[in-house]
């Protein structure tokens, strides 16, 4: 009984210590204030760390800390909540909002359907997640570096990515910046600051984390680095390791995780226990936001926040973005086989980030159903022109898949080109040489 009180009572102090590590990633905490790191009296002096000594052991529980609560300006009906809270963007601006989550909106069905006709081979899609890609990419600068891991297309489409460079890319072939080495929507962009995407899941943590300290080891730095990834690579060995790295390294990094309640077939609730991947932040000693991803202006001054906070204190934030994945995994996946379709409903109508935004621009005044409709039209036809462009231009030359591996090729990898080479001179009958660039 004793144990159990003292359990409720430390249980409580956490949750209040919780509210309280909240309440400091306020303007006071990004400005970078100094907090005294003096041991308070009484304290034990473990270097490993800094707590009081109780007298009965106590058993913490992770159900009495408090949750991490979710951040939200806008309701369903488009109604900013607390007038505090409006992000005060320009018309425009929240226009192009709206314009880029309809473009990628639109071109994801028609390649979604283009993969079924097996004109590609592979494709995912982003249905419910366009809020937290363009309301993020708004709020970042165009100078920092993005490491995603595959459903963040509306980044780039926010940064200038076109229609064809997107199609290029899903269609391989040699007007691809990869050049056609990767699958479909691997995308990447030197140009954009967009790290190609690597398939392993995970792997992008690590490198973000590594990119930011060196970027905060650079005079004078502007840049941060921001990581997207799925709740379910959050459970990878190395988002663990990127999460302690980045904090004991004091990196400026945005460890941005898309928590849309499944990795492919299985929910959130068998992946973790806990509070989600907010409830984790403190655990390593990082600052966390946890917010709407359906609702673009708390996404956006989310991102704004942890931006600022980020780079004033070189140090990690770990971010939050609330949200619902109605497209299937991929097209390699069936969601009807482990979710029933009644679920979605409500993600596909009144929670979906595309009709908040709308009833936002409806109540201003500012949406032009007609002009709206016509730009769908405008871009469906874009994408399918580009489609049938992007399909008949060759591949690249198939020598490129030993190119840009080092920066000058050694001398192991000119001796397989050469084998290749003579291998196809004897085969040729054997290979679809006529749709590769020579
Ligand atoms: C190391 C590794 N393990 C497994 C996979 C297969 N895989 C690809 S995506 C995925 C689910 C990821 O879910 P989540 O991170 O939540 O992202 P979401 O697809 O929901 O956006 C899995 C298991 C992989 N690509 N890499
Ligand atoms: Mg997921």
């Amino acid at each position: 009984m004793s144990l159990l009180r003292s359990a409720s009572v430390l249980a409580g102090r956490l949750a209040s210590r919780n509210q309280l590590a909240l309440k400091c990633l306020t303007t006071r905490a990004i400005h970078g204030e100094a907090q005294s790191s003096e041991p308070a009296t009484g304290l034990a002096k473990f270097p490993g760390a800094q707590a009081a000594f109780v007298g009965k052991p106590t058993l913490v529980l992770p159900e009495h800390v408090e949750s991490v609560p979710i951040y939200r300006v806008m309701n369903a009906d488009g109604v900013i909540e607390d007038a505090s809270q409006d992000p005060g963007l320009s018309r425009e601006v929240v226009h192009k909002m709206f314009r880029d989550m309809v473009l990628l909106n639109t071109m994801d069905k028609i390649l979604y359907e283009s993969q079924r006709q097996g004109r590609i081979s592979f494709y995912m899609t982003n249905f419910g997640e366009e809020a937290s890609h363009i309301g993020s990419a708004a709020a970042l600068s165009p100078e920092d570096w993005v490491y995603g891991q595959y459903r963040e297309a509306g980044v780039l489409v926010w940064r200038g990515f076109t229609i064809s460079d997107f199609i290029n890319q899903c269609y391989g072939n040699r007007e691809d910046e990869g050049k056609g080495r990767q699958m479909p929507v691997h995308y990447g962009s030197k140009k954009l600051n967009f790290v190609t995407i690597s398939s392993p899941l995970g792997t992008q943590i690590p490198q973000a984390v590594g990119a930011a300290y060196a970027f905060k080891r650079q005079p004078d730095n502007q840049r941060v680095v921001i990581t997207y990834f799925g709740e379910g690579a959050a459970s990878e060995g190395d988002a663990h390791a990127a999460f302690n790295f980045a904090a004991t390294l004091d990196c400026p990094v945005m460890l941005f995780c898309r928590n849309n309640g499944f990795a492919i077939s299985t929910p959130s609730k068998e992946q973790y226990r806990g509070d989600g991947i907010a409830g984790r932040a403190a655990g390593y000693g990082i600052a966390t936001l946890r917010f709407d991803g359906t609702d673009i202006f708390a996404v956006y001054n989310a991102t704004k926040m942890a931006r600022e906070y980020v780079l004033k204190n070189n140090k990690p934030i770990v971010m939050e973005a609330m949200q619902y994945r109605i497209s299937h995994h991929s097209t390699s996946d069936d969601s009807t086989a482990y979710r029933p379709a009644e679920d979605l409903e409500i993600w596909n109508t009144t929670e979906h980030p595309i009709s908040k935004l709308k009833n936002f621009m409806k109540q201003r005044g500012w949406f032009d159903e007609a002009a709206e409709g016509a730009h769908v039209k405008a871009i469906r036809k874009q994408v399918l022109a580009q489609i049938n462009q992007s399909e008949k231009i060759p591949k690249a030359d198939w020598r490129e898949t030993f190119q840009d591996v080092y920066h000058e090729m050694p001398q192991h990898l000119r001796d397989q080109m050469k084998q290749m080479e003579e291998h196809i001179e004897k085969h040729k009958e054997h290979y679809p040489l006529k749709d590769f660039k020579n």
